[in-house]
């Protein structure tokens, strides 16, 4: 159990895998995985049951990326960004042999014995590493999920050496993912800027342009959780960079969008990948698309794994609203920030519901009172 321990990084306190919790707590998880009742998953209105073939309740909207007609997709992918800030993309061109290389040799890392997987064991300062917190906030609630966080783009700091070599698949499998994925944010960004009635490359110009943009992958690992209606794998959040590509396991729900009020769980269609706003686009889109509070649950049955490729603009950009979407109809919602300014806040107090856009909000009343 020692090697499940990893003190002196730079956490407040050592820091557990959850891994190890999981195989060792019995029926009963510890109290510092148990959150408070209002953000538990058990005091959610509850959705209506998913058939076999699809969902009798609300869900987000799917979107085919392989329509002949590129506008009716552009439609599609705009009033999805404005109405839930999610979608389903499907027929992606990303080969599904290719996924499950991903996620198998991902999966296959977080069954290394503990000495392998500790040996990148991550720290507060850049979060790159095997990782079990996020945030150094002393004595709060944790989740319940392992994580891995490295960087590709700038590939001035992306670095193999930080990533694992075991299983052996693993870097080859993350490399060619992580370009196929990057492939697929540009087509993304480019269906989501003419969606606001701009040219296609605007959103990529305003993330920095030709090698400007930035991108990350957070690997999710849920342990079976003994009481999972006590605790979340992830709490509720927005994401604080460009737009997201999330890979699910296919066959284990978790994933919670927050709709109205009310917690819809997500679906998922087999290789889809789950597309959401982030914080940045909702600047960048002068709020016109939304950055959705999701959270995720975890399973007494069954671990699961999700790849987050975060897609962001470059880190020393200032971003504000685009001036074209701005008038006296709709004036700017946010102050201009460079994304490294906006990262420092959310590395410091750990992923917060929708609190940091909105403080950024109150800093535009404020300064414009
Ligand atoms: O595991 C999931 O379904 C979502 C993960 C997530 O929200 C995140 O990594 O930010």
């Amino acid at each position: 159990m020692s090697s499940c321990f990893n003190g002196g990084a730079g956490w407040p306190e050592p820091v557990v895998r959850v891994q190890a919790v999981s195989d060792t707590c019995g029926e009963t998880i510890p109290e510092r995985y148990v959150k408070p009742p209002n953000e538990r998953p058990s005091t959610t209105t509850p959705q209506p049951a998913a058939s076999s073939h699809g969902i009798s309740g609300p869900n987000i909207p799917v979107v085919d990326m392989s329509m002949p007609d590129s506008e009716e997709t552009a439609r599609a992918v705009e009033a999805a960004c404005r109405e839930w800030g999610f979608f389903q993309a499907v027929n992606h061109g990303v080969r599904p042999e290719l996924l499950r290389r991903a996620r198998s040799s991902w999966r296959g890392f977080f069954r290394q014995p503990a000495e392998v997987r500790e040996r990148y064991a991550n720290s507060p300062t850049t979060y790159e590493g095997y990782g079990s917190r996020l945030g150094t906030a002393k004595g709060g609630h944790l989740d319940w999920g392992d994580y891995y966080f490295l960087h590709l783009l700038p590939s001035s700091i992306k670095s193999h050496d930080k990533w694992p070599d075991l299983p052996s698949t693993l870097r080859e499998a993350t490399e060619e993912y992580s370009e196929d994925v990057v492939k697929l944010c540009r087509t993304v960004s480019s269906l989501m800027s003419r969606g606001l009635g701009l040219d296609g490359g605007r959103l990529h110009e305003a993330f920095g342009g030709e090698g400007g943009e930035g991108a990350c992958l957070r690997v999710n690992f849920y342990p079976r959780c003994p009481q999972p209606d006590l605790t979340l794998g992830v709490a509720a959040h927005s994401d604080p960079g460009g737009m997201t590509m999330l890979l699910v396991d296919d066959h284990v729900r978790g994933l919670q969008v927050r709709k109205d009020g009310q917690w819809i769980t997500v679906d998922p269609v087999p290789d889809a990948f789950i597309v959401n706003i982030g914080d940045q686009i909702q600047v960048l889109s002068n709020a016109a698309y939304k950055s959705v509070e999701h959270r995720v649950t975890v399973s007494a049955a069954e671990e699961r794994l999700s790849l987050a490729f975060f897609y962001n603009p470059r880190s020393d950009v200032p971003v504000g609203p685009m001036p074209e979407l701005v008038g006296p109809e709709s004036p700017a919602m946010y102050p201009e920030m460079t994304f490294d300014e906006y990262r420092v806040h959310i590395r410091q107090r750990g992923l917060s519901g929708k609190a940091h856009l909105q403080s950024l909000q109150s800093f535009r009343s404020a300064a414009s009172s």
